[in-house]
């Protein structure tokens, strides 16, 4: 099984290199837009493309997977809202532990289940200590986990909590406001749980503007993930991507 994702991300952290990844949410897949989305993501050379979302509510995620990889080498990851999610044609999953909750299904129940499957899959396996943070309006998956995320204002448990899944080995840390959510993660949260690992650090959840990315990425953030933003508002896209390209060149001159 190979490891090239993950050594990518590692890399991209020690340069210093920010990214970006679009979640596409195979349920809200506009096939009008769908084409346009994926040339933007090409034209403005979108890092990685997350795929998942909650709820399955119409199962076409493998026809809209093909029809990533029929338009860009960008990898493809998915990003599962529960065991359902699997798809070989993706390049990469993220192997999510809910360790900011304490249901045993979420931390490790439902991988024993699925570690055959994945095994054979021949995807590669990205461990991540998933994070929910409160964004002041329950989100589906703190709903269908029954956890109760961590508080807005309580950084410190945030950096423990990441400091613990580190130790355990945990090579990703996902800290997630919900999708859609009103308050992003704040940034010290981000800047606190930066300072605690070592492990590249994901950020998503309600990031809908230039402002809300670039406190985002400038308190810490490696990659962050955009999803309703975009399908809000296309144009979004473009934005972003110049925002951390702009980044990218502004802390390396
Ligand atoms: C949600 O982090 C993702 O799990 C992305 O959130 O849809 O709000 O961008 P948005």
């Amino acid at each position: 099984m190979t490891q090239n994702l993950l050594s990518n991300f590692y890399e991209r952290k020690a340069n210093g290199q920010k990214s970006f990844a679009v979640l596409i949410d195979p349920d809200k897949v506009n096939s009008e837009n769908f084409s346009k989305l994926l040339d933007l993501c090409v034209e403005y050379n979108v890092d990685y493309i997350f795929v998942g979302g909650s709820l399955i509510m119409d199962y076409v995620m493998a026809e809209v997977i093909a029809k990533v990889k029929e338009y860009t080498n960008i990898p493809v990851i998915l990003f599962p809202g529960n065991s359902l999610y699997i798809d070989s044609q993706a390049d990469a999953i993220l192997l999510l532990s809910l360790i900011s909750g304490r249901n045993p299904d979420f931390l490790i129940g439902q991988h024993v289940i699925l570690a055959p499957i994945l095994r054979k899959s021949g995807l590669e396996i990205l461990s991540t200590g998933y994070m929910l943070i409160d964004s002041g309006q329950q989100t589906t998956v703190s709903y269908i986990s029954t956890t109760t995320p961590i508080p807005y204002d309580k950084p410190g448990i945030a950096v423990c909590t990441a400091m613990a899944g580190e130790m355990l080995g945990l090579k990703l840390m996902y800290l997630d406001a919900g999708s859609g959510a009103i308050n992003p993660v704040s940034q010290e949260m981000i800047a606190a749980v930066r300072k605690s690992v070592d492990t590249p650090i994901i950020v998503g959840g309600g990031i809908n503007s230039i402002k809300k990315a670039k406190n985002a990425l400038s308190a810490g953030a490696d990659v962050i993930v955009v999803g309703n933003g975009i399908e809000e508002n296309i144009d979004l896209l473009k934005q972003i991507a110049l925002t951390v390209g702009s980044y990218h060149l502004t802390v390396n001159s």
